[in-house]
């Protein structure tokens, strides 16, 4: 169990249009590189429907579904690739829990963020989800 928490891992990120609309890309990416993790990829992109569909294809039937694609495809997000050593767990750490209002101050969420439809930024959940979110982009 310790010797997979210390293994070189990659995670995707991405920065939800509100994250990107509100400037907050800047911030995101500094705690993440002052954590001591590497950017190893980078872009800004318009997300379209089918492709936000798949991504978050585990929540699909969930009664937000349709709002959570709607958000996720209303204007540009920032998607990086973040590699390091437990990079998968800690960026969820740094994130912070899903609905803001939860989310313990000094995460992203809980500093900068209210709304769990509003939540500004997205990691992987695990490292073959983050394999396969990479992959797509
Ligand atoms: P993410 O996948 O975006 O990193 O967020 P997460 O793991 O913290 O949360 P998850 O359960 O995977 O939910 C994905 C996104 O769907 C929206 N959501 N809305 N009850 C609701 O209205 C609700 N629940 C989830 C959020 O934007 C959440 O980040
Ligand atoms: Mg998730």
């Amino acid at each position: 169990l310790v010797a997979a928490m210390e293994e070189v891992e990659e995670t995707y990120i991405m920065v939800k249009p509100d994250g990107v609309q509100r400037g907050l890309v800047g911030e995101i990416i500094s705690r993440f590189e002052k954590k001591g993790f590497k950017l190893t990829g980078l872009k800004l992109f318009q997300c379209p429907k089918d492709l936000a569909e798949e991504h978050y294809k585990d929540h699909k039937g969930k009664p937000f579904f349709p709002k959570l694609i709607g958000y996720i495809t209303s204007g540009p997000v920032v998607c990086m690739a973040w590699e390091g050593i437990g990079v998968v767990a800690s960026a969820r750490k740094l994130i912070g829990a899903t609905n803001p209002l939860n989310a313990e101050p000094g995460t992203l969420r809980g500093d900068l963020a209210v709304q769990t439809g509003r939540n500004i930024v997205h990691g992987s959940d695990s490292p073959e989800n983050g394999k396969r979110e990479i992959g797509k982009i």
